[in-house]
């Protein structure tokens, strides 16, 4: 049996904090709604050759679509894990002149390897060091499961706890953990970096950089080759999750949430994330040209941003449209600083800044922004067209929840989505796609159908989960149509875990 902690207290790493079980032996999920049924781990890794397609794919789409899940691998030493906590698999879907063949594969992160020699979870509760098992004190816990880009020519799978690792992109196997060269100090990295479609930066910021709770986030640039071009670092009044953020051609918008986290409760129980409804919600803008230095904090109603659509600056106003939410990320972090309180589904907002104002320092902010709410129902993981970026956006696509056809029941991430929204933002129309009784569908990932054509001209391909035959289809709709249904759909023939985000890319990247 694993070892009991005796000096619970003094948090020594690798010693599990008061009150929690010791770890299971067993090869059972918990018995859990994120570990049951349609959400239990799918573990397969697996290569098919030729998919079965209904209608045609589009001959022009030629490329890979990689998506990242969390897929636990062994059960977890707290029954109450996460679902952030699963191991990173990835799925990619390669398109070749009218075909499709699936590839789904591990990553090998060094948690990963450990865990399968082991034959068991040795990292315990979600980024607490202080509930893994002593046989891996220190060892990185990075586990590559939230997102996966392309940049300078790598394939990276990322996870905004721990720093990416390199994948190869036609294998999937795992080349290592990728710090750009050393450039990057610290031992995180976001899940969320944005291209800049007109230099092709790469731009990224990491929080809790030194492995635990801190009230530090760095922003990195980094050149379209690869070269980290700045770093910069600045404070925020605590320590909190800081999943996504906004960035225009001028600003970068960061959201702060109180989902705070703290160095020493991590030694008392295993939670690294709790929502403290006593602190205020901040918003920092950061002018890129002049950096940090010109930070300029404004107040916010309590809210905590999920995803970000996409914003812009004119002149001295800023656009900010993301999906957010009262409450906290809860379905990850239940327990708050007052007890339970009830998840509220995420809504897109539109803020609008007045750059004249805000404040050198958050405890003088005063000024808020004007805010607006786009579609009447629920959505989340939003795409706009990556050439667009940065700039006033027309077209956006999103998970959604259509009110009047039936619910799905409910994901591990919270409310899942029964429909794909299209908002079309000159007419402030939101069309609705919806797959059918039983079937949700997850990021859609956008495609254009040539390098010059429109805003929006192009594909969407889209997972969607069929939960009563147990499997996925990969849908391909047109964009400005999603209506009209799939152009295309690619049926994969097993349940994949369901999965966070993905991207797209094109045969000439890969140098086919
Ligand atoms: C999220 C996902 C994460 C994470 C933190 O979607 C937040 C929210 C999949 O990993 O580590
Ligand atoms: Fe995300």
């Amino acid at each position: 049996m694993a070892t009991t902690a005796t000096t619970q207290s003094s948090g020594t790493p690798g010693q599990r904090p008061v009150g929690t079980q010791p770890p299971p032996e067993t090869m059972t999920w918990p018995d859990t709604p994120k570990f049951r049924g349609f959400f239990a781990p799918s573990r397969i890794e697996a290569d098919v050759y030729d998919l079965e397609i209904e209608g045609r794919l589009p001959p022009e789409l030629n490329g890979a679509f990689y998506r990242a899940a969390a897929d636990t691998q062994y059960p977890p030493r707290f029954p109450n894990d996460v679902y952030i906590n699963g191991d990173g698999m990835i799925h990619m879907v390669r398109f070749e002149n009218g075909h499709a063949d699936l590839k789904t594969k591990y990553v090998r992160t060094k948690r990963f390897e450990l865990e399968r020699a082991a034959r068991k979870a040795l990292f315990g509760a979600y980024r607490n060091p202080y509930t893994d098992d002593p046989s891996v004190a220190g060892i990185d816990d990075g586990n590559a499961n939230t997102s996966i880009i392309w940049h300078a020519g790598k394939l990276l799978a990322l996870k905004e706890a721990a720093l990416p690792y390199e994948l190869d992109p036609v294998t999937l196997e795992t080349k290592g953990i990728y710090d750009f060269d050393g450039q990057i100090p610290g031992r995180t990295f976001t899940a969320h970096p944005k291209h800049d479609p007109r230099t092709g930066e790469l731009i990224a910021f990491a929080y809790n950089a030194t492995g635990l709770p801190d009230k530090q986030i760095h922003i990195h640039e980094i050149s379209a080759s690869g070269k980290v071009t700045r770093s910069q670092t600045f404070e925020v009044p605590y320590s909190s999750m800081v999943h996504d953020w906004l960035v225009t051609r001028d600003h970068f918008v960061f959201t702060i949430s109180p989902m705070v986290a703290d160095p020493e409760q991590l030694k008392r129980e295993e939670q690294y994330f709790v929502w403290d409804p006593n602190q205020g919600t901040y918003v920092a803008i950061i002018p890129r040209d002049e950096g940090v230095r010109g930070i300029k904090w404004f107040r916010s109603e309590q809210l905590m941003e999920t995803h970000s659509l996409n914003a812009w600056t004119d002149g001295d106003t800023l656009v900010a449209d993301h999906f957010t939410t009262k409450s906290g990320w809860f379905s990850q972090f239940p327990k708050t600083t007052v007890g339970l309180l009830p998840e509220q589904p995420p809504f897109l907002h539109r803020w609008t800044f007045d750059l004249r104002g805000g404040a050198a320092h958050w405890d003088d902010a005063t000024d808020t922004y004007r805010s607006e709410q786009l579609i009447a129902s629920p959505g989340d993981m939003p795409r706009v067209d990556p050439r667009i970026l940065m700039e006033k956006n027309r077209h956006a696509w999103i998970g959604g929840m259509h009110p009047d056809v039936p619910k799905v029941e409910i994901g591990p991430m919270g409310p899942p989505f029964n429909s794909l929204i299209h908002r079309d933002d000159h007419t402030g129309e939101s069309v609705f796609w919806t797959p059918g009784e039983h079937a949700a569908p997850e990021e859609p990932v956008f495609v254009p159908k040539a390098g010059d054509s429109g805003e929006g001209e192009g594909y969407l391909l889209v997972l969607v989960g069929r939960r009563d035959q147990n499997r996925h289809d990969l849908v391909v709709l047109d964009a400005l149509d999603i209506a009209a249904g799939p152009v295309a759909t690619v049926k994969i023939p097993f349940r994949l875990r369901y999965g966070f985000h993905g991207t797209w890319v094109p045969d000439s990247e890969l140098g086919k």
